[in-house]
């Protein structure tokens, strides 16, 4: 068995999403699908596990999609915080908690979070020059200027950074400034505003001890944690805007000012955290244990985007408030990027190649299992990959449906058929019979240990694997051939058979929940769900036995079979921007 951990309890969080958009295939395969099959895993072990997610609601993104839509920026949160947590629920996505930094609890906490960051001497106050425009009569924070990156020339850079070449700047170092609002491109000037920094070279130590202390991190999150730990800075934490949380001090300076977006959305994992405890009866200080108690383990899922705000920012926030425990893993994945058919290449998904795909128009169409199947199959996980509608089908329809569904199918209906819905009493077994029963629990673990590993396309190559050695077993045993001639034979072959499909049942129950969910129904055995209480290792009973004797329910078919013309007609839709 892989080691299991000390701790007593474990708190995962996926990347809070903006809400001015759909979410699409892109953030499911990064920072969502794999945390939850992390969280499904871990529960089914027994273990206590709290998974806390939520919307990011402050910041230009909202701005921007308001001013474009003309509509308030209150109305752009509302439509997508919604829009956003049903489409995590329909890929069973399943959060303790779905919460909003637009809560006043949020205010709260990140308020504190500032205050006593400032009181411990690493916040500071720098005079700057930031572009204003005078047409629209405010400065341009962040993307409200665009011009040309004064490393590599990139004419759509934004404020302070270059999407291009990744490079930061001042913002008055941006070449050729021109607002970016509509309505508002004009030449904006500069004016002195006076911000809050978080000093974040006091913290160069400790995050420097902590980082080597992992060894065990993927090396692009590692990498790009180092890169930016040697040449730490004070870092502005504050916006020339009135949307965001108002920053805790009587300073008169503090007009028309707002804590920055990256300040306060890592803190929503601790106010959402503080929500579901009040929320579950636990009081005031029912959090505190998930977030402070050096028995409780952390660990974050996001895009690799993310990663220095995750490995290094945040962390020493949390640092600097004294009494935080500090991340255990952060699990950094890459891009999904999409195939285009036209040009056989894969692209960036974008809002304006219209090339992406959300989940809302997605998940209307295909069941959660495929696409988590899929998603999984294919994850960004060391490298970026690619939505390939050629792939989707032949994935699904070749490994799952062909492989794992075949298998349960084809044993149950000859099972229910052939011994009045009862697992059949097994005889003298053979050779064949017992190295498939004896190779269960190392299947099982290689699971379990790819899971731990946090390697979650191996672990379903593992998963599908197993279906694998028994669909070998079962075209050797031809059960369909030995039924006309020797029962006792077929008998002892489904036996074999069944229990299979028992550990197939909870082994691919992280991965996809409505096809344990209906197999666990059919073969009458629990699957219990488990939570931030923790409970019993039900990981483990994948190998018990179903005795014979053991009635069944009526099989039905797991995993339908995906048609090729409906996909042509959805790739075809997709192609014409009617996905997103
Ligand atoms: N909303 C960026 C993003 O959606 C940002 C993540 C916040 S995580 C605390 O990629
Ligand atoms: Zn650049």
């Amino acid at each position: 068995m892989p080691a299991q951990n000390t701790f007593k309890r474990t708190l995962v969080t996926s990347a809070l999403p903006y809400a001015n958009g759909h979410i699409h295939l892109g953030h499911i395969a990064g920072a969502y699908l794999p945390a939850d099959i992390y969280v499904r895993y871990k529960r089914l072990r027994g273990e206590a596990v709290l998974y806390v997610c939520g919307s990011d609601e402050y910041g230009v993104p909202i701005t921007l999609t308001a001013l474009k839509e003309g509509v308030s920026p209150t109305e752009v949160i509302d439509r997508y915080h919604t829009a956003n947590a049903e489409a995590f629920g329909a890929l069973r996505v399943a959060f303790d908690i779905y919460g909003r930094t637009s809560w006043p609890l949020h205010a709260d906490t990140t308020q504190a979070f500032f205050r006593k960051l400032d009181e411990g001497g690493y916040i500071e106050k720098q005079d700057m020059e930031l572009w204003y425009s005078e047409q629209s009569r405010k400065f341009l924070p962040d993307r409200y200027v665009k011009g040309t990156c004064p490393k590599c020339g990139y004419d759509n850079a934004n404020g302070d950074e270059c999407e291009n070449c990744g490079a930061q700047y001042a913002p008055k170092d941006l070449v050729e400034p021109r607002a970016n609002i509509p309505g508002d491109s004009s030449r904006p000037e500069l004016r002195p505003s006076t911000h809050w920094f978080l000093k974040l070279q006091e913290f160069s130590g400790a995050i420097k001890t902590w980082l080597d202390s992992h060894p065990e991190w993927r090396a692009n999150v590692k990498g790009i944690a180092y890169s930016w730990v040697n040449d730490l800075r004070s870092r502005c934490i504050t916006r020339d805007t009135d949307w965001g949380v108002p920053i805790p001090t009587s300073d008169p300076g503090a007009e028309g000012k707002r804590i920055y977006v990256w300040f306060d959305a890592p803190i929503g994992y601790v106010t959402n955290t503080r929500q579901w405890a009040l929320d579950r009866g636990l009081g005031d200080d029912g959090w505190e244990v998930w977030w402070k108690d050096t028995t409780s383990r952390l660990i974050h899922f996001i895009g690799k985007d993310n990663v220095p705000f995750h490995a290094v920012i945040f962390p020493a926030m949390l640092i600097g408030q004294g009494d935080y425990i500090a991340a255990d893993n952060v699990i950094g994945n890459e891009y999904l990027n999409v195939f285009n058919r036209q040009t056989g290449r894969a692209e960036k998904g974008s809002k304006s190649r219209g090339n992406m795909i959300s989940v809302r128009w997605f998940a209307e169409k295909f069941s959660s299992d495929a696409i988590r199947y899929y998603l999984c199959a294919n994850a960004p996980e060391a490298r970026d990959a690619a939505f390939d509608w050629d792939e989707f089908i032949n994935r699904y329809n070749g490994e799952l449906c062909d492989v794992v569904g075949n298998f349960v199918h084809r044993s149950l209906t000859m099972t229910y058929k052939n011994f009045e819905g009862k697992v059949p009493a097994p005889g003298a077994l053979d050779a064949d019979d017992t190295a498939l029963l004896e190779s269960l629990p190392q299947l099982i673990d290689a699971v379990a240990e790819s899971l731990e590993d946090f390697r979650f396309r191996q672990a379903l190559e593992r998963f599908i694997e197993i279906g694998r050695k028994a669909n070998q077993y079962f075209d050797t045993k031809a059960p369909w051939v030995t039924r006309k001639t020797d029962m006792a034979r077929t008998g002892t072959t489904l036996y074999v058979c069944c229990q299979v499909v028992r550990a197939l049942c909870t082994t691919m129950a992280p991965f996809l929940p409505d096809g344990a969910a209906k197999l666990a129904a059919i073969l009458g055995i629990a699957l219990p769900a488990g939570g931030p209480d923790g409970g019993e290792d039900a990981w483990n009973a994948a190998r018990d036995r179903l005795s014979a004797g053991h009635s069944l329910q009526t099989p039905v078919v797991l995993f339908p079979k995906l048609d090729k013309d409906y996909i042509e007609e959805l790739a075809a839709k997709h192609a014409a921007g009617e996905a997103v």
